[in-house]
């Protein structure tokens, strides 16, 4: 790296920062069966230390999403939560409401034709609302598990209005520091028609529950060939991009480690970020999180590998040389544009990384600097005791 690539990587790590999903850290499983982890973390104490630890280690995680009905007790004081989130060194994140696993829910949330559920779904996202403000959150992020699953089954015009009408509704109820993201799926549960199946659905949607309404996008949910960075592009153009949900995709919707298949499109997803910012002077406000749920890896290593891939990248796509890349566009100079980005990909920026953690006073190595905590060894020892404390079976299966 030259000095001023150095300098240039080093600013762009200064203001990344990573969201970690509180329910990245809990046992869960595919819809088969679950795998499970003596580690894993038992409740919000545990996921919240958990959260802790990474951030200690990386010093890029401050803030933890949180799953509402997962992670708060029925009459819990949200402020509580906030208080033991800053004993773990972090703060609350997203709030994500839960509209997909009462049995009310069977025909869907916003969607569904009966407005007595539409208003239980209505008022559980107002109640997320306000815990959003009592903990000093700046998101509320929605995903619906909504959609029909046979031709016919109900009006796709009905569903998509009255997915209008309940997030302008909710939109109403947000405070002036809370923005609302609205996330797209392109099937599952629902595998006819999903309710906001993509992103120009969800933008649709946004735009119209009100200015503080912006697009989600989980990395995870495209199809195979989708062009996410393109995606990523317009919707910057627009005003529109809210944030990420971190992970990679096989398929379409897969909760892989972020850039464990494609790393080459992560970074050319953060590359149309720094672009659009070189040309607006600004670096656009936008909520970094992961979506990841691992059954495999050990889930705190699994987080740690996310948030490296997510730094290098990023400073990787700092790198692009724009006012370069600017030229060869208008040159019509495909071979020397694609290598512009493609040298910015293959530069080595571990001197950058390692110089922004010695500034912290960060391990230079956060994951080897984890293995050799025995932090892991010690929480399965712990959370093993406490499961047969408290009675827990690690048990379960699809049927
Ligand atoms: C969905 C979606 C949501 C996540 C749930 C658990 O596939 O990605 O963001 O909260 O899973
Ligand atoms: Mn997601
Ligand atoms: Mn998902």
């Amino acid at each position: 790296m030259t000095s001023a690539q150095l300098r240039r990587a080093r600013e762009a790590l200064e203001t990344f920062a990573v969201e970690t999903p509180s329910w990245g850290f809990a046992d869960t499983g595919t819809r088969f069966g679950k795998f499970f982890q003596a580690a894993a973390a038992i409740d919000l104490g545990d996921k919240l230390a958990d959260a802790g630890h990474v951030h200690a280690l990386t010093g890029c995680c401050p803030t933890v999403a949180v799953h509402v009905l997962w992670d708060f007790k029925a009459g819990e004081d949200p402020k509580a939560v906030a208080k033991l989130a800053r004993a773990h060194g972090v703060k609350i994140g997203a709030i994500n409401p839960n509209l997909f696993q009462d049995q009310c829910y069977k025909w869907g949330s916003f969607g569904n034709g009966d407005a007595a559920v539409r208003a239980h779904a209505l008022q559980h996202c107002i109640d997320s609302i306000a815990i959003g403000k009592a903990v000093g959150s700046e998101y509320v992020s929605l995903w619906f598990a909504d959609g029909t699953n046979y031709p016919g089954q109900d009006s796709i015009r009905d569903r998509k209005r009255r997915f209008e009408e309940a997030l302008r509704a909710c939109h109403a109820k947000l405070g002036p520091k809370q923005t609302m993201l609205v996330e797209y799926k392109p099937f599952e549960p629902a595998f006819y028609a999903t309710d906001i199946a993509d992103w120009g659905m969800a933008l649709l949607l946004a735009k119209k529950a009100g200015p503080r309404a912006k697009v989600l996008v989980d990395t995870g949910h495209h199809y195979n060939a989708q062009n996410i960075e393109q995606i990523v592009a317009w919707l910057l153009d627009e005003n529109m991009l809210g944030g990420f949900h971190f992970n990679d995709r096989r398929y379409a919707d897969d909760d892989l480690t972020l850039g464990s298949i494609d790393p080459y499109q992560v970074f050319r997803i953060f590359h149309e970020i720094h672009f659009f910012a070189a040309d607006r002077g600004k670096m656009p406000s936008i909520a970094y999180m992961i979506d990841q749920c691992h059954n495999e890896k050990p889930k705190i290593e699994a987080t740690i590998q996310t948030v490296l891939m997510a730094q290098e990248l990023y400073a990787k796509a700092a790198l692009v040389d724009h006012a370069a890349l600017r030229r060869a566009q208008a040159a019509n100079n495909v071979v020397d544009a694609e290598l512009i980005l493609k040298r910015a990909f293959f530069t080595d920026v571990t001197p950058a990384l390692t110089a922004w953690r010695k500034a912290r006073k960060l391990a230079a190595d956060p994951l080897a600097e984890h293995r050799r905590s025995g932090y892991a060894k010690q929480a399965a020892a712990d959370r093993t005791r406490r499961r047969k404390e408290l009675g827990l079976v690690q048990g379960g299966s699809f049927a």
